[in-house]
């Protein structure tokens, strides 16, 4: 490169996250269970519905979408054998002291707060739905930063609708008032999502 700066379009980005959830066997759905799981008994009206826009918004940020690619990169080069030692053997086995798994989630919650933080940290701790399946090792398959990221995306959508709760109690309403496009119209919006 001559210096110019290279910029890969943010598409492109969005495009590669979604395929590499697919690819890992995850979907929107499976995260916003979690979602709505955790936050149906404070949120009257909240659907699942509500839950995945809310995912979809998450998994529109620069920052969850960068940790999300390296993290099943390395997950899938683990899977593959083609790691250098002794990573390889770390991150296959997810040994117990690697933890850089666990900073990487950590790290793309920031954005969303303390209430994503403490939600990541309960999360990682009881590891519900699609996380506890992922967190389950089958075979040769190798989820050590996807339990910990799909554990991120959860909190990130989870803290925005508690935050979404607020608003809505101020202006004398619950998520029964509240189509779900109107959870995140800031996806709707072209150059308001990242
Ligand atoms: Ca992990």
């Amino acid at each position: 490169m001559d210096g110019a700066k290279f910029q890969v379009h943010s598409d492109v980005v969005t495009k590669a996250t979604h395929e590499a959830l697919k690819r890992r066997g995850v979907t929107n759905e499976d995260i916003a269970k979690i979602v709505f799981d955790m936050q149906i008994s404070f949120n009257k009206g909240l659907t699942i519905e509500h839950c995945m826009e809310s995912v979809e918004s998450v998994l529109r940020k620069r920052e969850m979408q960068h940790a999300l690619l390296v993290g099943i990169e390395l997950d899938e080069l683990a899977e593959q054998g083609k790691l250098s030692k002794p990573l390889q053997e770390i991150v296959g086995s997810d040994e117990g002291l690697f933890g850089v798994d666990e900073m990487i989630g950590l790290g793309a919650v920031l954005t969303y707060g303390s209430i994503a933080v403490t939600t990541f940290g309960h999360l990682d701790k009881n590891k519900t739905g699609i996380i506890h399946e992922l967190d389950t090792k089958y075979g040769g398959q190798v989820h050590t930063f996807l339990d910990d990221l799909v554990a991120s995306i959860a909190a990130c959508a989870s803290a925005r609708i508690a935050h979404r709760t607020r608003d809505l109690e101020e202006q004398g309403k619950t998520f029964e008032d509240l189509s779900p496009r109107d959870t995140t119209p800031e996806i709707h919006i072209s150059g308001t999502d990242t």
